[in-house]
């Protein structure tokens, strides 16, 4: 198979998924930056999440966070017929388990039975949430930790959570994976419940068949080896799906690829290495998490699908068995060089090939930019800003 081929084939295939909260303003614990053009309502995010899609034609899904996107306004029919008249779908579902004041010591692993029970009942409420949304993604990050050595005991979080994961997992029906994501610090400072991906794994494998790790790119300190990880939970069949972004320092959710594009591809290259190896296709959701302060959201949103996309090809055109033989004989130069090969192929010709194929533009971030949808929306959501009296400067939180 050619390149082109291969390339059409992966691209064929590749879908990722957009946040909800991508399209809205969000700001950093120092302020909040406004923009005119940011989506306010749950019908302005799936509007804006329906051009990333028109314009790319591999985002037909878009991730929902409970407590931000549905309400008196925006019932579960009323977003499902929302995403359907932007031509989107609802992905994955968010349970917000770190803003109510009474999880200031945690949620699911809070000292205070009841407000375990809280936190338990608003999860079990998003899995049946998903159910009436047709979701099979539940995506459960915790914020739990402490924040000053002492301040409670480590092992009994560890069993209060192992507990709540288990509840969690039964209320699943047959077709929803509850995907538990890990993140190494922050908000908590001394120490977070689900750190690594060893801690993820662990709780997925005690909550049973249905969970699996969510590997957030931005959640690793700097010199974390990702794609070990990758290839580990591919191999123990754990691996449930990625919030890719990218990061210099933390958990920045910064443009996928826009630090360290290679680290992406070679996370790419783990996933088609083991469908070669293994004959197997995983079922791995691909999800987007960003929220940018000072970009355009829907062109932040286009950049780092299209570099997703990029990434993804390029990862497409290893030759796994000429890989293979350099590893066997420990030809250690051509197995790097194999690698480089597909990296520093410009796949970009074949990439707009392929969309124009299919009517997509061969540049969709600035088709998009010519369309005018920024500037129209911008205007008219100005006005309804102004009319709700939303706060137009940023301001310490
Ligand atoms: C924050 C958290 C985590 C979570 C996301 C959406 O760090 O990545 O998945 O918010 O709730 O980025
Ligand atoms: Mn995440
Ligand atoms: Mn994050």
């Amino acid at each position: 198979m050619n390149n082109e081929d291969r390339i059409h084939q992966a691209l064929d295939t590749f879908q990722i998924e957009t946040p909800s909260w991508g399209y809205a303003d969000t700001g950093t614990r120092f302020g909040k930056f406004t923009q005119d053009g940011a989506a306010i309502t749950i019908e302005d995010k799936l509007a804006d999440a329906g051009q990333v899609h028109a314009f790319t034609g591999c985002c037909p899904q878009v991730a929902v966070h409970v407590l931000w996107d549905f309400n008196a306004e925006a019932s579960p029919e009323d977003v499902r017929r929302m995403a359907c008249d932007h031509g989107v779908r609802i992905g994955s579902i968010n349970p917000n388990l770190f803003q109510d004041q009474c999880y200031k010591l945690g949620s699911l692993t809070h000292p205070d039975a009841d407000v375990r029970k809280q936190a338990l009942a608003h999860c079990v409420d998003s899995v049946q949430l998903g159910q009436t949304l047709a979701s099979g993604v539940i995506t459960l990050w915790l914020a739990d930790g402490t924040n000053y050595p002492g301040q409670d005991n480590m092992r009994t979080r560890k069993k209060r959570l192992e507990e709540a994961l288990s509840e969690i997992h039964q209320s699943l029906s047959t077709d929803q994976v509850l995907l538990v994501e890990y993140k190494p610090f922050e908000p908590a400072f001394y120490h977070t419940d689900i750190a690594d991906w060893g801690m993820a794994w662990s709780h997925a494998r005690r909550a049973g068949e249905q969970a699996k790790v969510l590997v957030d790119t931005g959640h690793h300190y700097a010199a974390q080896n990702i794609e070990q990880i990758v290839a580990w939970l591919l191999d123990e069949e754990m691996l449930g799906g990625f919030h890719f972004n990218d990061r210099r320092y933390a958990d920045d959710d910064l443009t996928l690829g826009s630090i360290d594009p290679y680290q992406i591809f070679r996370i790419f290259r783990e996933i088609f290495a083991y469908v070669h190896d293994t004959g197997v296709v995983p079922k791995i959701e691909f999800m987007i998490d960003q929220s940018h302060n000072l970009k355009p959201k829907i062109e932040a949103m286009m950049q780092t699908v299209m570099t997703a996309q990029e990434l993804h090809a390029k990862a497409a055109l290893v030759d796994h068995d000429a890989l293979g033989g350099c590893q066997e004989r420990g030809e250690i130069v051509d197995a790097e060089r194999l690698l480089k090969q597909a990296y520093d192929t410009d796949v970009r010709p074949m990439i707009a090939d392929w969309r124009s194929a299919r009517n997509l533009p061969e540049d969709p971030l600035m088709a998009f930019r010519e369309s005018g949808y920024q500037e129209v929306a911008a205007s008219e959501r100005k006005k309804r800003r102004e009319a709700l009296g939303m706060n137009q400067t940023s301001s310490y939180a």
